[in-house]
């Protein structure tokens, strides 16, 4: 040990500047806030450190940290939030996505041909059904 040692994690302050396996050890990891406890952190809060503290997480990708729900592991639902941290809320590919046929004479039946799965009912300029007037459930 000598102030000439790089500090590493090893419960020894091998640098001798007063601090045991400070964030300056090589072979610190880096560490992310985990405020709601899903695992995945804050990439916004890092840090570096020999030991992960409670509340912090290994890998960032929480786009929401005050959600426990909300994660790249979630399930994305129909709520208005981008439940699995993908950027994208409420994608077609929700679990609770409605299916809608497209009614392109209007008449509020729909075509079985033309399915779509959509959290909203698509607007009339949405895939497959350019011509489609409107859409409905059914
Ligand atoms: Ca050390
Ligand atoms: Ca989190
Ligand atoms: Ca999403
Ligand atoms: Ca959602």
């Amino acid at each position: 040990m000598n102030p000439d040692a790089t500090e590493v994690c090893d419960g020894l302050d091998n640098n001798c500047d007063g601090i045991t396996d400070g964030a300056d050890a090589a072979d610190a990891q880096t560490v992310y806030a985990d405020t709601d406890g899903d695992s995945y952190g804050d990439a916004d809060f890092p840090l570096v450190t020999c030991e992960r503290p409670e509340g912090y997480a290994e890998r960032a990708l929480d786009c929401d940290d005050g959600d426990g729900a909300v994660n790249p592991d979630a399930t994305e639902v129909c709520d208005g939030l981008d439940n699995n941290c993908d950027g994208a809320t409420d994608e077609d590919t929700a679990a609770d996505a409605n299916t809608y046929y497209a009614d392109r004479d209007g008449d509020g039946h729909g075509d079985a041909d033309y399915a779509l799965a959509a959290c909203e009912a698509p607007t009339a300029t949405s895939p497959p059904t350019r011509t489609a007037t409107t859409a409905t459930a059914r």
